[in-house]
């Protein structure tokens, strides 16, 4: 058996930004036009009047202040209420493969690694543009990687189930290296005109290359342990899918996007997360005391408060547990992976961190990280 290690990150970072102030606008143009459009059926009590959405209510109920898209023009539109994606021919990049290669070029570049030192390409995300070919191996086509590829989908976990399926693979010896790409397009699949998730989700990309940690000569974070589990609930869902033309009334229909029960979400969640961290930490003997970092799936500041404190058995101290969901909003898998690229690089040999996502499904998933020379 031989072990794994993370030796470098990228996020590609799309180039629009919206901030709360922004989206509310559009959204309550849009509530305004859907009640005047509808003010009959509104006033003899058929359909419910459209309230207004609020730049405050978003603050205080999520932490998100703002968040990139790949499309704002449509997402702001008050008579449209989602991107503007032109469509691509088949021999053009698909949209996620382009997000994904620019990630990987970051991560590859910062482990100093090409192409030829990739073994494997796993495209871990929630939301995936085309049913097949897998964008994956696509990513490995414009990368110029040899091997293998595939894409995997666990939802909001699909970074921490990627990082556990390419470090297993690693130290079993099927593979020296792996990239483990989260290319998120969320803003695709959102239901822009529902007050109670317009403000949810971003778009964004990262990348993980993890290799054979016997081949390493340079600073990297080693894999110790990874723990997934998963427990079935309709909480969160989008029912889209092959067998969309096989239903009947499919005019846009609000199943077709993502829903949630979110109150539920968060009071089944987090125990289930807080459990799932605190079994894997006992079982591999790592104290809290021995953390240094907690970098957190990026849904909700509550929530990430509330799983800090917990691990931790204590308030986190400024940076123990960064947040990036203020300037990025929820971007599925991406989240944690976000938070470790952009605030790991201060740790030291010998310190520990631990990364965990958590969403639909249910689906939690743990890695715990030693910094290594
Ligand atoms: N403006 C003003 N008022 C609002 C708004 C708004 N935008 N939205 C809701 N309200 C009102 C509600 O109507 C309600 O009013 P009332 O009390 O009169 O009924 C009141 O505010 C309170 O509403 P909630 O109880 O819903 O508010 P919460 O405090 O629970 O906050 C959250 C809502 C932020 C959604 C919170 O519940 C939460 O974060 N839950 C957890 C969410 C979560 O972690 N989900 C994980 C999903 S991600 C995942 O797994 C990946 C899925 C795949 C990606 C798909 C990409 C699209």
């Amino acid at each position: 058996m031989y072990s794994a290690a993370i030796t470098g990150s990228g996020v590609f970072t799309p180039e629009h930004v919206i901030t709360n102030d922004e989206l509310v606008a559009a959204f309550n143009a849009h509530a305004d036009l859907f009640n005047a459009e509808n003010a009959d059926a509104i006033a003899a009590g058929d359909i419910a009047e459209k309230p207004h959405s609020s730049s405050d209510f978003i603050l205080a109920a999520s932490g998100i202040e703002r968040r990139y898209v790949l499309d704002k023009t449509g997402v702001l539109d008050p008579t449209r209420m989602f991107p503007s994606l032109p469509d691509r021919r088949d021999d053009e990049p698909s949209l996620m493969a382009e997000m994904a290669a620019d990630a990987a070029l970051q991560a590859l570049a910062q482990a100093g690694r090409a192409a030829d030192d990739v073994d494997a390409v796993i495209c871990a995300a929630s939301n995936h543009e085309r049913a097949y070919p897998a964008i994956a191996v696509e990513i490995q086509q414009m990368l110029d990687i040899q091997g293998f590829a595939f894409d995997m989908n666990v939802a909001c976990s699909s970074a921490t189930f990627g990082i556990q399926t390419a470090a297993d693979m690693i130290r079993s010896g099927s593979i020296r290296s792996a990239l483990v790409i989260c290319p998120e397009i969320c803003s695709a699949h959102l239901e822009w005109r529902d007050r109670d998730c317009h403000f949810i989700f971003g778009d964004v990309a990262t990348a993980l290359l993890i290799e054979r940690d016997e081949d390493l000569q340079t600073p990297h974070f080693k894999i110790k342990s990874t723990r997934l589990a998963t427990q079935f609930s309709n909480n969160i869902r989008n029912n889209n899918g092959f067998l969309r033309r096989t239903r009947d009334k499919m005019e846009d229909r609000r199943d077709m996007q993502f829903m949630q029960n979110g109150r539920k979400v968060f009071k089944e969640v987090l125990p289930l997360v807080s459990k799932h961290i605190a079994g894997h930490m006992d079982d591999e003997g790592v104290n809290a005391d021995d953390l240094k970092r907690l970098w957190l799936h990026q849904a909700n500041k509550s929530m990430n408060d509330y799983i800090g404190k917990k691990v931790l058995g204590r308030t986190p101290e400024e940076g123990e547990q960064p947040n990036i969901l203020q300037d990025y909003a929820n971007t599925s898998s991406a989240g944690s992976i976000i938070a470790f690229s952009k605030y790991s690089d201060d740790l030291q040999p010998g310190d520990h961190g631990l990364i965990c996502s958590f969403g639909a499904g249910y689906s939690v998933g743990s890695v715990i990280l030693e910094k290594a020379e």
